[in-house]
């Protein structure tokens, strides 16, 4: 039997961002892993931070690295039919730079502090259970090398994912969930070729592209793809020749291409779990929604929602105040629906749906071409593509 004050269910990025800052508060905290070390950092996802996840990170002590060796865009574009372009120019309208940043560095350098302060990070964690979870004391019950374990806390972060075990903890009755799917994924590449000046992301009659990177010799690169294709029909020679077929003539010319070092097929959707706590337990990130990456929010919502949750939690044990823990759900809900419907807009934007006819592929390029003219608009887009303050 141990105890703690937080047991937090899952070690990836929202689970040990809210494991590093509980710790800098001196608020105790064990997280559970279901996976190995290894195998979480292996993962391949996210890769661009808002200013705000930046600013989190530097503000937690944790951007020495990220400081080093990511690259700040003042601008992301878009291009569409086969020429014309336009730039999502937050520095000229919010005053802040967009990061190019994998979340397999960042999770690297949550691992590396956590061990750096002796954080509890128990990896290889299974069959884990939550009990009594609408109670002051509720418990979480682990096997770990074939021996049940059980630890008692006051608080539970659900912080495992969408295929975690945290919201279904939830009673059915007393949660609701909101569910979009698409009729396509993305097919992702990475190589260690040379990436483009900038991330682009491509609306095409062919479907949407993104060129996206790592670092200067890093560059991952993605393209719709329908949800039954096969990732054996795509040898990189036909990636590489799809892939440019999808930018203007001058922009594919510049595309490095070179061996895959990884290659998989990401399926889109978008999620919203109502409420994001239950009693004694809080969820954060992918355990309470999914956003289609094509706005790049998955992960800085996440790191979002750590922010609320790690600040209501520093609240209740050092201000004695239970309020912003009372308010968590709706604060973050706030900022989940706007951040899904976002993304929902830019992802009709930018794909092309099954089904459509020609007027479609019409309206969108004239929404770009509108897009591209006014910069109402662009500001509007601007706002909300850097992520609305926390
Ligand atoms: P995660 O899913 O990252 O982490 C949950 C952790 O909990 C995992 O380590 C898992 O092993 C563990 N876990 C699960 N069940 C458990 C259990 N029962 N017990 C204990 N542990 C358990 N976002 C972007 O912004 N841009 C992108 O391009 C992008 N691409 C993505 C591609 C893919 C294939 C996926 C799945 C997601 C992508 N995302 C992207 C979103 C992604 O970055 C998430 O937002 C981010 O990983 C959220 O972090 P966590 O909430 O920590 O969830
Ligand atoms: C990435 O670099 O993986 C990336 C960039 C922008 C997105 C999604 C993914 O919108």
């Amino acid at each position: 039997m141990h105890k703690t004050s937080v047991v937090i269910i899952g070690g990836g990025p929202s689970g040990m961002l809210l494991s590093h800052i509980l710790s800098e508060h001196g608020i105790d905290n064990v997280v559970l892993e279901k996976h190995t070390r290894d195998h979480v950092l292996s993962r391949i996802r996210a890769g661009v931070l808002e200013p705000g996840s930046v600013k989190l990170l530097r503000d937690v002590g944790l951007s020495t690295r990220l400081d080093k060796e990511a690259k700040f865009h003042n601008g992301t574009l878009i291009v569409w039919a086969g020429s014309e372009r336009l730039e999502i120019d937050t520095m000229k309208y919010t005053g802040q730079p967009m990061a190019a940043y994998g979340q397999t560095a960042i999770t690297e350098d949550l691992y590396d502090a956590r061990a750096k302060s002796d954080g509890v990070i128990i990896t290889e964690a299974t069959d884990i259970m939550l009990q009594d979870i609408a109670t002051d004391e509720p418990t979480v019950t682990y096997q770990k090398n074939g021996n049940r374990q059980e630890i008692q806390c006051e608080f539970i972060a659900g912080c495992d994912g969408f295929h975690g075990v945290s919201r279904n903890s939830i009673p059915v009755e007393k949660r609701r969930s909101y569910e979009k799917t698409y009729p396509f994924g993305w097919l992702a590449i990475m190589s260690e070729t040379k990436p483009l000046e900038d991330i682009v992301y491509a609306n095409h009659k062919r479907g949407f592209a993104l060129a996206s990177q790592r670092n200067e010799k890093l560059s991952r690169y993605y393209i719709q793809c329908d949800l039954d294709t096969d990732i054996k029909d795509w040898p990189d020679d036909k990636f590489w020749e799809e892939l440019k077929s999808r930018f203007p003539r001058q922009m594919a010319d510049e595309i490095e291409t070179g061996p895959s070092i990884e290659k998989s097929i990401a399926p889109l959707r978008s999620f919203v779990n109502e409420p994001m706590r239950y009693g004694r337990l809080f969820l954060a990130g992918d355990a309470a929604h999914i956003v289609p990456p094509t706005g790049a929010k998955g992960l800085n919502l996440a790191f979002a929602d750590v922010f609320y949750l790690s600040r209501a939690l520093e609240r209740f044990y050092h201000g004695n105040d239970s309020s912003y823990l009372d308010n968590y759900s709706k604060t973050a809900l706030d900022r989940v629906w706007h951040t899904a419907r976002f993304s929902w807009n830019l992802t009709r934007l930018l794909h092309r749906f099954p089904g459509d006819e020609p007027f479609d592929q019409k309206t969108r390029e004239s929404e770009l071409e509108y897009l591209s003219r006014s910069e109402k608009a662009m500001a509007a887009i601007a706002e909300q593509y850097t992520g609305l303050p926390l």
